[in-house]
């Protein structure tokens, strides 16, 4: 037996499943099949737990309370970022600033970046396949500081072209940002490869990785990205927390996002000096309930083991590309070579919508429509497709429903 089979043996699918109450339920009387995994995943038990523990039991404002809970609650945040460093296996805890997202994290960084280490006519590099909150706290930026903004393309299969990438840089490229894994062609960019290339450039790399650190390992250290922006949501954890991991010396130079309490040191009318990091960039009171429940999450996803995880999905996902191109008319977006656990695709001229609704009257739930991704849309030639993206509680049984469904509801067209 091969390594990946034995792996993905060690997976044990019905105690995973019970760890998650919603699975449980149904819709329209049938049992739910949760395939939007890629906008937000469901929460296991711990996770919820810690949630409700933690406000009956701990509940206080953090850093500034001499009081036993302020200190116990200070503690438990405190640690959480340790759990996030060593998870994606940064340097320092002061390299771990905590966000509402991967969204403000971007948008953080456009901020502060943008203010420090670029002026008008400087360059920022992206991709055709971006996610809006990687093209438009840029173009923000643009209209601010008159920036200018380049765009990585993909061949049809949707990889990105590298020689394409590299005939983009100048001297006024000074960061590229790029996802990790598309949302929606599920494409694994080969980003170690780019951030090698920018380095070579001389630009900095922010990594857009909402997509992939719920599915695969991720070293900030070994793919030596400068930037790295992902959410607890997608990965099990609550809503509402974010991390943008930065190296520290780069995060040292930057000036603050917002400013507030937690991130100074002292204040005067006339002059404010900042906190050092990684508060600097932690203005007010964080969300410290959803920081510890974002642990529990990641010590969840630990426990499993991130190389079962993704060789579980990605044998679902060859799985369910096989029983989808079963199907008459079928036309499956991005077929990568290094592909994720996401596939996006239409049916003859069904459009996404009526589909979506059609799977979801079956129990199946899907993302259908443009993914946030209106420029990807418009390089494809679609105003849309149905996505389904899968998560470490999806069976093939599930992945069957849905070939069922989709061979019935196109029987119906
Ligand atoms: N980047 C990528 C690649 C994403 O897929 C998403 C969310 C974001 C950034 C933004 O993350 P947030 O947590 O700040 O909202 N993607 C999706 C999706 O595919 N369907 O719903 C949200």
């Amino acid at each position: 037996m091969c390594y990946m089979q034995r792996i993905v043996e060690m997976i044990d699918i019905k105690k995973i499943r019970a760890d998650f109450p919603i699975l449980q339920r149904e819709v329209y009387g049938k049992p739910l099949v949760y395939f939007d995994n890629g906008a937000t995943t469901q929460k296991p038990r711990v996770v919820v737990d810690s949630i409700v523990d933690e406000y009956y039991s701990v509940n206080a404002n953090v850093h500034r309370g001499v009081h036993f809970l302020s200190q116990q609650a200070t503690v438990l945040h405190e640690n959480s970022r340790e759990t996030v460093k060593q998870f994606i296996n940064a340097r320092s805890t002061n390299e771990i600033i905590f966000t509402r997202g991967t969204t403000e994290s971007i948008n953080l960084l456009a901020c502060s970046f943008g203010e420090a280490f670029m002026e008008e006519g400087d360059e920022v590099i992206i991709s055709v396949m971006e996610h809006h909150s990687n093209i438009v706290p840029w173009q923000l930026l643009a209209a601010r500081k008159g920036i200018g903004i380049k765009v990585i393309p993909m061949n049809d299969k949707g990889e990105l072209l590298i020689d394409e990438y590299k005939k983009l840089f100048s001297e006024k490229t000074k960061l590229v940002s790029v996802t990790h894994v598309s949302n929606v062609l599920g494409t694994i960019n080969p980003i170690a490869e780019m951030i090698e290339i920018a380095h070579a450039n001389g630009a900095y790399v922010l990594v857009d990785g909402a997509q992939a650190v719920p599915h695969t390992k991720v070293d900030v250290q070994e793919l030596d990205a400068d930037f790295y922006a992902f959410s607890s949501h997608k990965i099990y954890g609550p809503t509402g927390i974010g991390v943008l991991y930065g190296k520290e010396d780069l995060l040292d130079r930057l000036p603050p996002y917002q400013g507030g309490g937690e991130m100074i040191q002292t204040v005067t009318f006339e002059k404010t000096t900042f906190n050092e990091l990684p508060f600097k960039f932690e203005a007010g009171t964080p969300d410290y309930i959803g920081t510890t429940a974002f642990a529990k999450a990641l010590d969840y996803v630990t426990a499993i083991g991130l190389d079962a995880i993704a060789a579980y999905e990605h044998e679902l996902t060859t799985y369910a590309t096989q029983r989808l191109k079963e199907i008459e008319g079928m036309r499956i977006f991005g077929e990568a070579d290094s592909k994720g656990s996401v596939i996006s695709f239409l049916v003859n001229d069904i459009h996404h919508f009526d589909m979506g609704t059609l799977l979801d009257r079956l129990g199946v739930a899907v993302r259908t429509g443009h993914h946030c991704a209106q420029p990807l849309m418009q390089r494809l030639g679609i105003t849309g497709t149905v996505r389904a993206s899968f998560g470490i509680y999806n069976t093939k049984e599930e992945i069957d429903v849905l070939a069922e469904g989709l061979k019935r509801i196109s029987s119906m067209f």
